[in-house]
């Protein structure tokens, strides 16, 4: 039975219907009834593996298709009506076409199945901030993954009544046909559409496809920013709590810094790390002039390989119950998961990511997929901060971008200004990783962490965050770091992980006027005996070399940018080309 009367969404879940022809159609209140009997369901389909519940409660497996793992962003459009507002580095296709295109697909795709209508916030239910979507689903895992990820159910409807200010969201699995996949926005008509897929990114569409592409459009025509961003509270021993915002491309390390430990060098003394959120940020000019973040979503999406009780024991200790696990190994011996990195020791009896019988003492060929994923809810995490549900979120200081880059971008550097620092986000680039469908390691230009997220024209996003740079009179200042600069051989120089607070402790004590620093070619740098080594195993040298700037390198790179900046023509704007003469006059 519909648990609304709102027209809008009764006419749009009707014509739907007509095209999809499920079986039955099933509201989602969530409940814990409802949500009971759907987990039922798909473990008698073997859809999910019920896990150990002494050891996991409340705890899951799903695998999913072989050929259906990660975001694919080849296959993921921006259909708006002008093809330069997508911009040149979006996939676009007229409205029209890609909407019949995509009828021909749906059309009789939900024959014998449920379809699933899922109400769901992004931010606090009834919070000025809160946006809200309705997607369509033929999938429980999809249910069961969006109960974790964002506010659904009943109290949703109720708080959008009657209004049509909703986002449409349409998904169906179909034949999970690679060929057929399509993960397509359409900005102006405030809609969603994915089909033939069944990983995360490309159908918990209250993520990616709402939370950034469709926010950062809305944001930008509102006055907001939506950013692929974490955002963290650091507590200093003074017990003061200074929030920081930090954008880095998939896989590059946001969930690790958002829950990080400081090293016991650190806690002894009384700091602390608050996360906030992981992923996403949506990003409001306060009334007090300064710039406030909140975390639309509710729950973690994060890579499992790598994670463990050393590199991320909040992340870990988030996953001990009430998580659905995607594309891990099963542990047959005691019904439980395991991952590349977990521990030193892989299960001998067990099932791999593609569900074949995997041995960890003899197999060559890794057991969890390297996009394996956990999606664990919020409330979980140990240093979960107390203002995760504030509505209106929490001040940000500074602004952070980063990747993975082998040599180039050192530790830390501090841009000039906010302009200046617009510039080193549009600037960035990064290796790629398993995140998205594709070759992995090779370095590409990913402005702001946003290249695969961004709703419009990547050079209107620019003039967007130099235009809010005017609005904001307590500006954050801006950074950027770089964990993953490696020696000759590929080591990671810097131990990363807990260590990178010893950065933080830089970056915050720079907002608030609390060390210098040395002006380069860049920005601004730390000295060298600014940063705390203290425990670290790294010593000045190694130091030293970490946050080196190599003029040829960064003139080599100053081409690459050039390359990339002539793509955007007219809409690049003025301020960054002007930035990046700047900064070619500074090199020599
Ligand atoms: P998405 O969920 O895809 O957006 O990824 P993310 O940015 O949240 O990355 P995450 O924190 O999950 O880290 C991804 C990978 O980077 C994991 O394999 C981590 O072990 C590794 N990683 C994270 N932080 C560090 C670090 O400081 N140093 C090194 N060397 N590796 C790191
Ligand atoms: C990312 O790829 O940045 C993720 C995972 O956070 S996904 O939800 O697949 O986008
Ligand atoms: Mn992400």
């Amino acid at each position: 039975m519909a648990l609304t009367k709102n027209t809008a969404v009764l006419n749009w879940i009707d014509e739907m219907a007509a095209m999809t022809q499920p079986d039955q159609i099933v509201w989602i209140d969530g409940s814990q009834e409802q949500l009971e009997a759907l987990r039922a369901e798909a473990c008698s389909t073997g859809e999910i593996i019920q896990l150990n519940q002494e050891k996991l409660p409340g705890c899951y497996l799903h695998r999913t298709a072989e050929n259906d793992v990660a975001r694919v962003e080849d296959r993921t459009f921006i259909c708006c009506r002008r093809k330069e507002d997508a911009g040149p580095t979006n996939n676009w296709m007229d409205p029209q076409e890609m909407y019949a295109k995509l009828k021909g697909l749906y059309t009789g795709a939900m024959k014998g199945r449920t379809m699933y209508v899922i109400p769901y916030s992004m931010g606090v239910v009834g919070s000025p901030f809160a946006k809200y979507g309705i997607e369509l689903t033929d999938s429980i895992y999809v249910v069961l993954n969006m109960v974790i990820m964002t506010r659904v159910g009943t109290a949703v409807l109720d708080a959008l009544g009657d209004s049509p200010d909703y986002i449409k969201g349409l998904h169906a699995k179909a034949d999970i046909d690679p060929e057929n996949r399509y993960i397509v926005q359409f900005p102006e008509d405030n809609t969603i559409m994915s089909v033939n897929s069944g990983y995360g990114g490309n159908v918990l569409l209250g993520k990616k496809c709402f939370a950034l592409r469709i926010a950062s459009y809305l944001g930008k025509n509102e006055g907001w920013m939506a950013e692929h961003m974490l955002i963290l509270g650091l507590q200093n021993p003074a017990g003061e709590v200074r929030y920081l915002a930090a954008a880095f491309p998939s896989a590059c390390g946001k969930t690790n810094l958002a829950m990080l430990i400081p090293p016991a060098f650190y806690r002894e003394k009384g700091w602390k790390v608050w996360c906030v959120g992981d992923d996403i940020a949506w990003l409001r000019v306060g009334e007090d002039g300064r710039l406030w973040a909140m975390n639309p979503e509710n729950g973690f999406f994060g890579v499992a390989p790598g994670t463990n009780e050393k590199s991320n024991p909040n992340a870990l200790a988030s996953t001990r119950k009430n998580t659905i696990f995607t594309n891990v190994v099963h542990n047959l011996d005691d019904n439980t998961v395991w991952w590349e990195g977990l521990d030193k020791n892989p299960p001998e009896n067990a099932v791999d990511w593609k569900g074949n019988p995997w041995n960890g003492k003899t197999s060559d060929a890794k057991g969890a997929h390297p996009n394996s994923r956990f999606t664990a809810p919020a409330i979980n995490c140990p240093c979960i901060s107390d203002q995760f549900e504030s509505p209106t979120g929490v001040p940000i200081s500074a602004i952070v971008f980063g990747g993975r880059r082998a040599k180039t971008a050192p530790l830390v550097y501090q841009s000039f200004n906010w302009d200046h620092g617009v510039f080193v986000g549009s600037i960035m680039a990064s290796e790629t990783t398993a995140a998205a469908a594709g070759a992995v390691g090779v370095v590409r230009r990913d402005p702001m962490a946003m290249l695969p997220f961004c709703g419009y024209n990547m050079g209107d996003y620019w003039q967007h965050w130099l235009d809010m740079g005017t609005k904001i009179e307590h500006q954050p200042k801006i950074f950027n770091v770089n964990w993953f600069r490696t020696d000759d051989e590929g080591h990671f120089l810097w131990p990363g992980f807990g260590d990178n607070m010893r950065v933080l402790e830089w970056i915050m004590k720079r907002c608030f006027d609390e060390v210098d620093a040395v002006e380069g070619p860049i920005g601004y740098l730390p000295k060298v005996d600014d940063i705390e080594l203290e425990g670290s195993g790294v010593d000045r040298e190694l130091l030293a070399d970490l946050l080196t700037v190599d003029p040829a390198l960064w003139k080599e790179e100053l081409a690459g940018i050039r390359t990339f900046y002539d793509k955007f023509g007219d809409t690049l704007p003025k301020t960054l080309d002007q930035e990046l003469s700047e900064l070619e006059g500074r090199l020599g």
